[in-house]
């Protein structure tokens, strides 16, 4: 091919007399912009109108917010940088490269919808070609989500390693990708501003200087109440302009020449490794909040007009003509070609196939690796040596038959840090010590947890695998799920359960639904260890509780409760392979229990979810348990044999979503008389779930009542004379069973 040489800086000017330049956007890039803004508002229009026709069931307008859209698409790179957008980002997501087609698709619920399948509201954007992480109605829960995804890429581009496939675990269902530069943009309303995640999300990226782009879009109003109601002073900027390591905007958002001027500095600082940037963008709401909302109750015409007059449509419209980038004759041919493709996406959309009732359940789980199957029962290998990463480790010890449930769960998370890069560790106090010059100069010995439990690892495995959280539940939950999304295993630590509740947005509302929402487009497989329960003479009201049940009642996460050293080995091992979410929860009174303790298991010994353990065979009655009253109930099923004759058969069911319904069944058949017995309180409990499925599904099988012994319906209590009365004692469930057989 013929080249012909020219100076390239001669080349430059030339373009730039023939082409004037907008903040580097040149005219055909701002032509552009002028037709996905349009398109944006239209399908809008277009939504609101089927809407009305009765032939769409919601919708969420992005009018207003379109200049914010294009500017940033503009500034970042589609399919590179990463994307959480909120539901005003239509035309950030059309000009990453989403079609009106897709976003009308999914006003319909169709089963093609590309963000979730039908199962989502309109605009609630997933677009996994296009790094456009799936979101929820939850007013900002993607914030923290955000700065996991950050923190991630920062990972990869540190573990290279780390990305690989492997088979037999979840990694060989997880693709990683990552760029080593690439920003994360996370959009929120101004409304969105006064929730604690967000401050929370600010501190982490500006504390961890992580490659963030917050897009406040500011429109003055969260469905009627206005912003100075939300905001002290009136002004969000105001009030961050304190974190260190960001760079700061301010602008009107209603123009997409400065937004990308904005932007463009934003992910430069963000590109350039300096930290995070904030870009408050002053925006209009022409339309109501939604649908269901009218806006004519709360704002007067006068606060409407001056609105419209900032309408960044119009003004774009007005700018290409004023600018001679376009005439009228080319403003309409735009107009029309995008009102003609807008009518036939939704002609298509209508006729789309609609998803099928039976599909449901799909995806609530991975549909790829199941837990519950037998590759994930492993025989133990008790004379394995020591297979501390360190090299350290005493095999003599290692192979003492008194290991704990503490030692042995230590142990398993040491090895499964060996075998996959992907694990790291974080949490309150998880660290052996954040100031790791003091472990260096080994002039402290280091902490590794409240319980000891991550005891070791960061000397291990290093600061960037093994590190504390701030004191924020929700900061944990919510950036393992942003890692986890992006292929990292985080295993993190709550250290009471009693103090997850500043999570539990996170945990319901988020974490166990990303896979369902986006139709298996997304996923978070990740192990949240949790200390819970009481029997601690002493833990009181906020460090008794357990509370299990509220998590087994939340579809798409496994709950896990070990009563032993080994099974507490087995069941982690595969919490942390397996492709779902994990609650594993630890009792405290069991970690250093003499009940229990077993020598090492080896490195890859696993105990499938959902498999029961008959801890004592028996034939007169059932007892149904797990956790810290397996060993009380078996004192007091030993008792009973003793004193009485009484067979009981007692089954510690290790984990209690799946659960072992055929060992419960089969169990049942056979003695015909069944008691379940749970820490937690009695009405509502886990147990109360078993019970009426016993007495649905086994009625004939019955010789008796089905019975429950629970804790009282209080909370623990401190002095120890309460605390006893309160929890469900060996004694308690002797008379429950004795009273039973007896029956
Ligand atoms: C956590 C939570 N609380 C309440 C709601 C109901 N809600 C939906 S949008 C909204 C207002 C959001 O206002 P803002 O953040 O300013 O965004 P805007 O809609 O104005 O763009 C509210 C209260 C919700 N979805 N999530
Ligand atoms: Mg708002």
């Amino acid at each position: 091919m013929a080249t012909t040489k020219v100076d390239p800086k001669l080349n430059e000017l030339s373009i730039a007399k023939k082409a004037k330049n907008y903040q580097g956007l040149t005219s055909q890039q701002l032509i552009d912009a002028y037709r996905i803004m349009f398109s944006s508002r239209r399908v809008d229009d277009r939504e609101i109108l089927l809407k009305r026709q009765q032939k769409v069931f919601f919708q969420i307008s992005g009018a207003g917010h379109e200049a914010m859209g294009v500017a940033a698409a503009l500034a970042l790179k589609p399919a590179y940088d990463w994307f959480y957008p909120y539901y005003r980002d239509r035309a950030l997501c059309l000009a990453l490269g989403a079609t009106p087609y897709e976003m009308l698709r999914g006003a319909v619920g169709a089963a093609d919808d590309p963000s979730s399948g039908g199962r989502q509201m309109p605009s609630h954007w997933a677009f996994k070609r296009l790094n456009v992480v799936t979101q929820s109605s939850a007013t900002g829960t993607q914030i923290l989500q955000a700065i996991g995804c950050a923190e991630a890429g920062r990972y990869f581009s540190r573990h290279p390693n780390a990305t690989q496939k492997a088979e037999g675990d979840y990694r060989q269902f997880k693709d990683v990708q990552f760029r080593g530069d690439e920003i994360t943009y996370v959009s929120l309303g101004d409304g969105t501003t006064s929730e604690g995640e967000f401050w929370e999300a600010l501190n982490t990226a500006s504390n961890l200087r992580l490659p963030v782009i917050f897009c406040v879009q500011d429109n003055e109003y969260a469905i009627s109440v206005p912003v100075e109601v939300q905001t002290s002073g009136g002004n969000i900027s105001r009030l961050v302009s304190g974190f260190p390591n960001f760079h700061f905007e301010e602008i009107d958002g209603t123009d997409p020449v400065v937004a990308y001027a904005a932007l463009k500095r934003a992910a430069d600082h963000c590109r350039a490794g300096h930290g995070p940037a904030f870009v408050h963008a002053h925006v209009i709401r022409p339309y109501s909040h939604s649908l269901s909302d009218d806006e004519r109750l709360y704002r007067p015409d006068s606060e409407r007009q001056a609105d419209a007059a900032r309408d960044p449509v119009p003004r774009l419209q007005m700018f290409l003509l004023r600018e001679g980038i376009l005439d009228e004759k080319g403003i309409n041919k735009i107009e029309k070609e995008v009102e003609e493709q807008i009518q036939a996406d939704a002609d298509r959309a209508l006729a789309a196939p609609v998803p099928q009732p039976e599909t449901i359940y799909n995806f609530v789980y991975s549909p790829d690796l199941d837990p519950t199957a037998p590759s994930f029962e492993t025989q133990p290998a008790f004379a394995a040596p020591e297979t501390a990463a360190d090299g350290k480790g005493s095999a003599a010890q290692n192979r003492s038959p008194n290991k704990t449930m503490a030692d042995l769960i230590n142990a398993t998370l040491r090895d499964e840090m060996r075998r996959d890069e992907r694990v790291i560790i974080f949490g309150e106090d998880v660290a052996d010590a954040s100031r790791e010059e003091y472990l260096k100069q080994k002039v402290i010995k280091g902490k590794g947890g409240v319980f000891k439990l991550t005891s070791g690892l960061q000397i291990a495995f290093g600061s960037d695998r093994v590190f504390n959280s701030p004191l924020a539940e929700a900061n944990i939950i919510g950036r393992a799920t942003g890692m986890a999304t992006r292929g990292l295993k985080p295993v993190v630590e709550i250290q009471f359960f009693d103090y997850i509740w500043p999570a539990m947005m996170q945990l319901r509302d988020e974490l166990p639904i990303i896979r369902w929402r986006s139709n298996n487009a997304f996923s978070a497989p990740l192990v949240i260890r949790v200390a819970i329960g009481g029997y601690l003479t002493g833990g009181a009201i906020y460090h008794s509780q357990c509370g299990e049940s509220i998590f087994t009642h939340t579809p798409g996460l496994r709950v896990v409760f070990p009563s032993n050293a080994l099974d507490a080995a087995g069941l982690l091992r595969t919490a942390i392979r397996c492709d779902d979410p994990v609650l594993f929860l630890e009792h405290k009174r069991l970690y250093r229990e003499t009940y229990g303790r077993s020598p090492y298991p080896g490195p890859d010994y696993m105990v499938p979810f959902g498999k029961a353990k008959v801890v004592q065979p028996g034939t007169d009655l059932t007892v149904i348990t797990y956790g810290a009253v397996v060993p009380r109930a078996l004192q007091a099923a030993q008792k009973l044999e003793r004193e009485h004759h009484v067979s009981v058969e007692l089954i510690d069911l290790r984990c209690l979503n799946p659960f072992d319904w055929e060992a419960i069944a089969a169990s049942v058949k056979k003695t015909n008389r069944a008691l379940i017995a749970y820490e937690d309180s009695l009405s509502w409990g886990y147990g109360a779930e078993i019970a009426a499925r016993i007495a649905d599904q086994l009625f004939h099988h019955l010789d008796a009542p089905v019975k429950r012994v629970a804790a009282t319906d209080t909370f623990v209590a401190y002095q120890p004379i309460l605390e006893n009365a309160i929890l469900p004692q060996a004694s308690d469930l002797f008379r429950a069973m004795k009273e039973l057989a007896e029956f």
